[in-house]
Formats: C-alpha cells, sequence, structure tokens
C-alpha cells in the first residue's frame, strides 16, 4: 500500500508574514489522516514554517536545493542549509525550473543525488510539453527524464524518492490531463522504474500528478490506481481549498 501525498507548492507567493499567517491556518491538516500533507515554501519562509509546523503532521518542503554543500554559487541555496532548517523534501526539475533557470536533467540529477546523501528526499519533477504531446513523443521526453534523473540513484536509496508527473501544458492554465491520461503515464513511469529497479520498487514507488489540480477534480485524480498524490500548485494557496484536496 502506498500512503497518498498531496503537497503543495507555494512557487514565488507570499511573504515572510503571509506564510507564517497561512501555515497557522493549515498546520492540523495532517491530523486524523492517513495523506501525507507537504508544503514546499520559499526558502525565506522556510525556518519560520518549519517552527509553526513542531509537533504537527505536515511536513516541510523546499522548492528548489543546489547540489554542493558551500561555495561560490551566488543566490543559491545548499543541502546543509536546508538539512539544518529540518526540511523532509525537496521539490527538483520542475519544469518552471527547467524553463525559465535552464535546469537540465543533469543539473536535476545532481540535485537528486545531492538530497539522498543529505536525508532530504526529493521530489522528483517531469513531464512533457504540448508539442511533444501532439507529436507522439511524450513518452519518450519522460521516459528521458526520468532515467536521467535517477542515474547512478540506488535501489536502496528509491523508497525516499516521490516522482512527479506534470504535463507542462497543464500546469496553471486551467487544463488538466484527463485522470485516465495521466493515469497511463504514470503506469508508464512504474514500467520505467521496473526495467532500471526491479518489480518491488516500481510497485512501492509514490507517483503524483500535477498541474491545475483543484478540489473539483482531485476525487477522480486520487482515484486512478496508479497516481499516489498530487502536487498542487495555485490551489494549495488558499485554506479552503487545500483543506479539500488533503480531505479527497
Ligand atoms: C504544477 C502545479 C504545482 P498548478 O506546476 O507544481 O501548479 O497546480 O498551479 O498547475
Amino acid at each position: 500500500m502506498r500512503r497518498p501525498i498531496i503537497a503543495g507548492n507555494w512557487k514565488m507567493n507570499k511573504t515572510l508574514s503571509q506564510s507564517v499567517d497561512f501555515i497557522k491556518e493549515i498546520k492540523h491538516l495532517g491530523d486524523n489522516t492517513d495523506v501525507e500533507v507537504v508544503v514546499c515554501v520559499p526558502f525565506i519562509s522556510l525556518d519560520r514554517v518549519k517552527k509553526e509546523l513542531e509537533g504537527t503532521n505536515v511536513k516541510l518542503g523546499s522548492q528548489n536545493i543546489h547540489w554542493e554543500e558551500s561555495g561560490a554559487y551566488t543566490g543559491e541555496v545548499s543541502p546543509l542549509m536546508l538539512k539544518e532548517i529540518g526540511i523532509d523534501y525537496a521539490i527538483i526539475g520542475h519544469s518552471e525550473r527547467r524553463q525559465y533557470f535552464n535546469e537540465t536533467d543533469e543539473t536535476v540529477n545532481k540535485k537528486v543525488k545531492t538530497s539522498l546523501n543529505h536525508g532530504i528526499n526529493p521530489i522528483i519533477c517531469v513531464g512533457e510539453t504540448l508539442e511533444e504531446r501532439e507529436e507522439n513523443k511524450a513518452q519518450d521526453k519522460v521516459k528521458t527524464q526520468v532515467i536521467k534523473a535517477l542515474k547512478g540513484v540506488e535501489e536502496n536509496q528509491m523508497k525516499d524518492i516521490v516522482l512527479a508527473y506534470e504535463p507542462i501544458w497543464a500546469i496553471g492554465t486551467g487544463k488538466t490531463a484527463s485522470s485516465e491520461d495521466a493515469n497511463e503515464m504514470i503506469s508508464f513511469i512504474r514500467n520505467i522504474i521496473e526495467d532500471i529497479y526491479n518489480e518491488e520498487i516500481s510497485e512501492e514507488i509514490r507517483i503524483q500528478y500535477g498541474g491545475s489540480v483543484k478540489p473539483a477534480n482531485v476525487t477522480e485524480i486520487m482515484n486512478q490506481p496508479d497516481i499516489d498524490g498530487a502536487l498542487v500548485g495555485g490551489a494549495s494557496l488558499k485554506k479552503d481549498d487545500f483543506t479539500d484536496l488533503v480531505r479527497f
């Protein structure tokens, strides 16, 4: 049985004071549920939000991580810094990072390995563009991203990884992949994991769907057999919506 995981990706939203106010409103959402609840907040809010979350069942994540522990990397945040705060997860390779900040499959792989080595669980994002889907290249694209992200990752590290399938054309656009299409791709990803590792690992790894998940479609998405959770942007920013998502 895979434990469902609903993660809010706040992206570049909420100032420090807004983050603290909001977390006070939602910090008990992880109580009395089997669902693992995660919030991935802006770097500058991580430490304060972590303190607010003490004693609760909501987990904390960053939206990025650098692969080096320290050094001349202006503007970056290292795994040591994040580990000291006590975060549980790091989103890696979100399509916005790939698109606007030139992240590549190679840097994604470095970030995945550094996270694992520092006890931070990666949420690795993969997904195709609309053009790739229309040209029937979606599976090839996702397969390449998965294989490259996991290069050098050992079998015993796979239990710490979450994958997120986010078709780029469905992100923040209001368009959602149909739940069947999303399930089909996620099942395909599970097969890739079986090819690289083994059946047991492919059955155990949790794979989320992301892209315009909202209260109106979350139940249908979560009812799909291969989908274990959601990575949610816009709808994670409001208490009522996020509450509905966690209680899908
Ligand atoms: C996809 C998702 C969160 P949204 O980027 O990662 O955002 O739910 O706003 O489409």
